[in-house]
């Protein structure tokens, strides 16, 4: 019945190999290294998305073909001069409660002139330490600086909270991450095996592409429901799809940035700037049908 279908349909988009981990031996040909496997439409598509776009995006000076200019984010509650303070108590398992926080400037004085991007001033990415639990929220913030939001953290654990956002007068992100215990019996989730498909709520997000440690890889990942492609995914955060990718060990938070695409699906590509070998988890959050889902895998880097 539907799960026999949906196992079909699941085996059938397996051609769209990810190789992720896939051997290379030193070729530093940027053809090369990025790529459809499977050849898949889908993926045959994407090739003619190499075109730098515009778009009035907010990263200045175009996306997609710097370097890594700075390490991955994250690491720290304080860096680049900002520093993420929290105001509210710890949270408690299973309860709603409020999360409060600012952030302030080299000299403690709260910083309340952000740039808009993706779509707002701050993102904040809550994911527990076994990179469980994964939410995205937009906390509002009052005149003073501070930032609240609602926030339930279903189970307790070691979490973490990223704030990500692009002060005023900054031409680069600034992600700073902070830990929030909750206080109960943690059982950490082993981490799920690298997969090239990820099915979710009758969505099936194939992933294509390869990361490679120093550099930006592209990632390419394509929406399908019911084995049909989805075109008609619509604008998320000032894009076809949003994504974050977190390494597994440390949640280095690393720099991701959208290509626009004139096309509404099936297929949304990032480029992920990737610091060193090892595993990652990325969440690929899109909308569609009105709800906003997130799509989560394991993917390797060599
Ligand atoms: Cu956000």
């Amino acid at each position: 019945m539907n799960s026999a279908t949906r196992l079909n349909s699941a085996t059938r988009l397996g051609a769209f190999v990810l190789v992720l981990g896939a051997v290379f031996a030193g070729a530093y040909g940027a053809g090369a290294l990025i790529g459809p496997v499977g050849g898949s439409n889908a993926a045959g598509h994407e090739t003619q998305g190499g075109r730098e776009t515009q778009g009035g995006h907010e990263t200045p000076g175009g996306h997609g073909t710097e370097t890594t200019a700075s390490g991955p984010g994250g690491l720290a509650m304080s860096a680049d001069g900002y520093t993420m303070r929290q105001l509210s108590g710890s949270p408690r398992s299973g309860t709603a409660g409020e999360f409060a926080f600012e952030i302030v400037d080299a000299h403690a004085a709260p910083v309340t002139r952000f740039q808009t991007s993706h779509d707002k001033q701050l993102h904040l990415i809550v994911v527990r330490r076994d990179l469980a639990g994964y939410q995205h929220l937009h906390p509002q913030m009052s005149p003073d600086g501070t930032r609240r939001t609602e926030l339930t953290l279903a189970e307790a654990g070691d979490w973490r909270v990223f704030a990500d956002f692009l002060p005023e007068g900054r031409d680069r992100r600034v992600i700073l991450g902070l830990d929030v215990p909750v206080a109960g019996t943690y059982q950490p989730q082993a981490l799920a095996a690298p997969a090239a498909t990820v099915n979710i709520d009758g969505y099936t997000v194939a992933a294509d592409g390869h990361l490679v440690a120093g550099r930006t890889s592209r990632l390419t990942l394509t929406v399908t429901r019911s084995g049909a492609p989805v075109t008609d995914l619509q604008p998320y955060l000032g894009a076809y799809g949003h994504l974050v990718a977190l390494r597994a060990g440390d949640l280095a938070y690393l720099h991701v940035h959208p290509q626009q695409t004139a096309a509404a699906g099936p297929v949304i590509t990032f480029d992920v700037e990737v610091p060193t070998a090892g595993t990652y988890r990325v969440f690929l959050e899109f909308q569609h049908n009105g709800v906003v889902r997130t799509a989560q895998f394991t993917a390797l880097a060599n």
